[in-house]
């Protein structure tokens, strides 16, 4: 059928119109604006050294992914340093959080504690593990906020346990709350799964960590693919990359060089996936 709707045939801004979520919208139109589809990983313990990489990287990401719970000398003008950031350079925040407890749990885990994640992150992930009261305890909090919620339906990790059965049923639990589950962590498109009428228009986003153009894995489990693999033929929507940004050392040059590298890397692919 010609005219079921393609979210991998679609551009980012054509996209954004078929999506309610304030979060998803706005990332959305912010990678048509940059020209980015490239999400930078900041997993550094140090204050100073976050900052400094989100500074360099910024002008060339469409979004910030945090995990703050590993920041050693973590304090509020942190929070407010970040948020400047994300306004100066144009991106979106999210915490890396992946939430996996009963709904109450989350829905403190969310909004309380020392990070008070809700006031400062658009977008957050979840384990389905917990099934759908996960996700009801989160919009709790999220959906007043105009938050968006990711859930890990796949993982990049080699043996991992998201497979299968378990993917469908992540599937299914964001179609039963599309005003909040905004898409996945995945490593493919995920409209197909569990269902074979895409013509109702569903859209996802599908953001993909593993991604590197330089090695194939980092001897912990991890598994790197390259941008052309994960956009042009595997059809996801944002590329995540850490330690293939700033892995080899501080030298802002160089940061800001790979950063640059992986922008044009992953904006080619999607061009190409267009064009196809
Ligand atoms: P790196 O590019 O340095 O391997 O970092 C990948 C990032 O993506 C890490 O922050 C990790 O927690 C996250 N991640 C992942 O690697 N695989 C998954 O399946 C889900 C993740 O969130």
């Amino acid at each position: 059928m010609s005219n079921v709707y393609d979210p991998k045939s679609s551009s980012y801004v054509d996209r954004s119109k078929r999506h309610s979520n304030g979060a998803a919208k706005a990332l959305l139109e912010v990678m048509d604006r940059k020209k980015s589809n490239l999400c930078v990983s900041v997993d550094v313990a140090q204050k100073q050294s976050f900052l400094t990489i989100i500074d360099t990287v910024g002008p060339y990401v469409c979004l910030i992914k945090t995990h703050v719970d590993i920041i050693e000398d973590f304090d509020d003008q942190l929070l407010a340093e970040l948020k400047a950031l994300s306004e100066r350079h144009d991106f979106l925040i999210f915490e890396d959080r992946k939430f996996a407890d009963i709904g109450n749990t989350v829905k403190l885990q969310y909004a309380k504690g020392v990070h008070k994640i809700a006031n400062w992150a658009h977008i957050v992930n979840a384990h389905p593990v917990p099934g759908p009261s996960i996700v009801e305890g989160l919009a709790s909090v999220g959906l007043p906020l105009g938050r968006g919620l990711l859930l890990l339906a796949e993982m990049s990790t080699k043996d991992n346990l998201a497979t299968g059965e378990y993917t469908t049923r992540a599937v299914q639990m964001a179609r039963q709350r599309p005003d909040f589950v905004i898409g996945f962590i995945a490593q493919r498109r995920m409209e197909t799964i569990g269902s074979h009428d895409t013509s109702h228009g569903e859209d996802f986003l599908i953001l993909t960590p593993g991604v590197g153009l330089d090695v194939q894995g980092d001897g912990m489990g991890q598994q790197y693919r390259t941008p052309k693999h994960v956009i042009t033929e595997a059809g996801c929507d944002v590329i995540i990359v850490g330690r293939g940004i700033y892995g080899n050392g501080d030298d802002v040059d160089a940061i800001r060089k790979q950063a640059q590298r992986y922008q044009a890397d992953g904006w080619k692919a999607y061009l190409d996936r267009l064009s196809k």
